[in-house]
């Protein structure tokens, strides 16, 4: 029985570690948070979040504004910000990890503009 080492893959980034996220663990996440927790104050907030919700979106659609960002930091704020304090520390993050891995499969994104809302269009 040996162990599978194979399946160890170079994750340099956020989005990499987002797919792994169905078994996302401590080191993960601490992975991704210091890497948006740039001044390392121990809260990903402002600059650091708009960072954070700009690779966030990138997964999730190709296009893409500020108003889409700004959206979604509304909806992360309000759904994953535990203690409403307009930034996200290790614990919320993991939240918003978690979360987003479930969506993602689901293919039902409540980040950003939904896409699940076909218009009828126009005869
Ligand atoms: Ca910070
Ligand atoms: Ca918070």
């Amino acid at each position: 029985m040996g162990a599978k080492e194979n399946e160890i893959q170079r994750k340099k980034s956020f989005p990499t570690s987002v797919e792994g996220a169905k078994q996302l663990t401590k080191d993960d996440i601490t992975r991704v948070f210091s890497l948006y927790d740039r001044d390392g104050n121990k809260w990903i907030e402002n600059e650091e979040l708009h960072g954070f919700l700009k690779d966030l979106m990138e997964l999730v659609q190709e296009d893409y504004d500020a108003d889409d960002i700004e959206e979604c930091k509304q909806i992360l704020l309000k759904e994953c910000d535990l203690n409403h304090d307009g930034r996200i520390d290790k614990d919320e993050l993991s939240m918003v990890l978690i979360s987003f891995a479930r969506v993602s499969r689901a293919e039902d994104i409540p980040l950003g503009k939904e896409s699940s809302s076909p218009k009828a269009t126009k005869a």
